[in-house]
């Protein structure tokens, strides 16, 4: 027991992770004791002590899988199972996943090793795994009835090859796809370089994640599986914004992000204050004639793009898809524009047959985030997330990487909000308001007209008043 202990100490899991033994041990004794983790934080990376050494990734809000070395291979237990996942504070979801969380664990090899990975499954029902860009024999390759039998419940399968190639890739069922992956079905995997490679550079720090999306009824936990495209909730690892731990490094760190998108739909990935390049993809690395810098990569469905960068602008950095509705929480999509739309008479006759009814959107939808109306327990609030300068109204798909003179290396712990220096924030202007200069012509256009311009008036404007902030 103490040598187990000491060992989760090695492999930074002490505290985080527990190793439960799930199954018969007697029945499973050439297994090796699957590693479950209880917690959605972000494990600090797994220093490897065994085999080649490497630098290892970070997994935002996730783990590394531990391993054992067997004869010169690489072992490690995937266990698919129900797991119920703290999406965000106060919101969790009844999912599917690998040991103990959605997505399952990362899995880190280096380019060379021979793997051999056992996949007990305790679902409901039958599942595989297929290894997403891997060159692998055909049998491994994890297509249900396909290249192999569906695993059943209670069974266990082994997949061996060897990790040919470096890169980003991931894994995911390749059996009841649609609802397993809509479950939550996913993880992340690396294969470092075994030598120095000319097209991967070494980064300071090196982050993981995967891009997945749930439709969850406000005040409900389970995923509709049979959403196709209407989904609600936008994560990264099965987390969303405020949930989303932060991307913490050192000003002047040469950072690599990994990002894996296995929802219906592409994001376009936009980083702030920072130029990146996109080195590779789960095709292996890209030649360095093929990239120019860019500040939003668009990541498309079933691909992987890692993305790298010298962080040496102090501050918090907003990170997010730029698609504005995946900044966004479960809400309901049948709400009407009413932007500039006087709703007071329509309030007032709807408040006669629904006393607690509320107007929304006149002013935009930013009253959302501050706004008191009661929302169904366990429902992540549409646009939220306190920062230092009040709610950022975001939600799903929105982290910060936090660049920090003294964040010392090797450490990943949230150092709090910048503190910017004094003559560097924006301010309010203090002076008086001027009319602003407008464009004159004779038609008080900016344009001849061809036509006599209508004197009816289509659209009454109300502008608020100088009272409103
Ligand atoms: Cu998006």
């Amino acid at each position: 027991m103490n040598s187990r202990r000491q060992f989760l100490k090695a492999v930074g899991l002490a505290g985080g992770a527990v190793a439960a033994s799930l199954v018969n041990r007697v029945a499973m004794a050439a297994l090796p004791e699957p590693v479950i983790q209880t917690k959605p934080e972000t494990m600090p990376p797994l220093i490897p002590n065994q085999g080649r050494p490497y630098n290892p990734v970070v997994t935002l809000n996730g783990w590394t899988l531990p391993w054992r070395m067997k004869n010169g291979v690489k072992e490690f237990h995937l266990v698919a199972e129900p797991v119920v996942r703290e999406m965000a504070p106060s919101f969790k979801a009844h999912l599917w996943g690998y040991n103990g969380q959605s997505p399952g664990p990362t899995i880190e090899v280096v380019e060379g090793d021979r793997v051999r990975i056992f996949v007990t499954n305790k679902l409901p029902e039958h599942t595989s795994i297929h290894w997403h860009g891997q060159r692998l024999p055909n049998g491994m390759d994890g297509v249900s009835g396909l290249t192999q039998p569906p695993i059943l419940p209670g069974k266990t399968f082994v997949y061996e090859f060897i990790a040919r190639r470096p890169g980003t890739f991931m894994y995911h069922p390749h059996a009841d796809e649609m609802v397993q992956m809509a479950m939550g079905m996913m993880g992340s995997w690396v294969t470092h370089p075994r030598d120095k490679h000319p097209l991967i550079a070494e980064v300071d720090r090196d982050f993981i994640f995967l891009m997945n999306a749930y439709d969850i009824e406000p005040g409900s936990f389970t995923p509709k599986i049979m959403t196709m495209l209407d989904f609600n909730l936008w994560s990264w690892n099965s987390r969303i914004f405020p949930g989303i731990d932060s991307l913490n490094v050192r000003q002047n760190d040469k950072v690599r992000i990994r990002i894996g998108n296995l929802t219906m739909t592409n994001h376009p990935m936009h980083l702030h204050g920072h130029e990146f390049l996109v080195t590779g993809s789960d095709g292996g690395p890209t030649p360095p004639s093929s990239r120019f810098y860019e500040v939003t990569a668009d990541v498309a469905v079933g691909q992987m793009r890692q993305i790298e960068f010298v962080a040496d602008e102090e501050g918090d950095w907003a990170f997010h898809c730029h698609k504005s509705h995946h900044t966004m929480n479960a809400m309901s999509h049948d709400v009407a524009t009413l932007i500039g739309v006087d709703q007071r008479e329509l309030a007032r006759k709807i408040t006669n047959l629904i006393p607690d009814y509320m107007v929304m959107g006149e002013r935009g939808m930013a009253d959302m985030a501050a706004m008191e109306m009661p929302i169904p327990d366990n429902t992540a609030p549409m646009m939220t997330g306190d920062g230092p300068f009040g709610s950022v109204e975001m939600g799903g798909m929105f982290s910060v990487v936090k660049v920090r003179r003294n964040q010392q290396p090797g450490n990943y712990s949230d150092p709090g909000w910048y503190k910017h220096p004094p003559g560097t924030s924006a301010y309010e202007f203090a002076g008086a308001p001027t009319e602003p200069a407008r464009m004159q012509s004779k038609m008080q256009q900016g344009m001849p007209r061809l036509h006599k311009p209508s004197t009816e008036v289509e659209v009454t404007v109300r502008k608020p008043k100088s009272t409103h902030h």
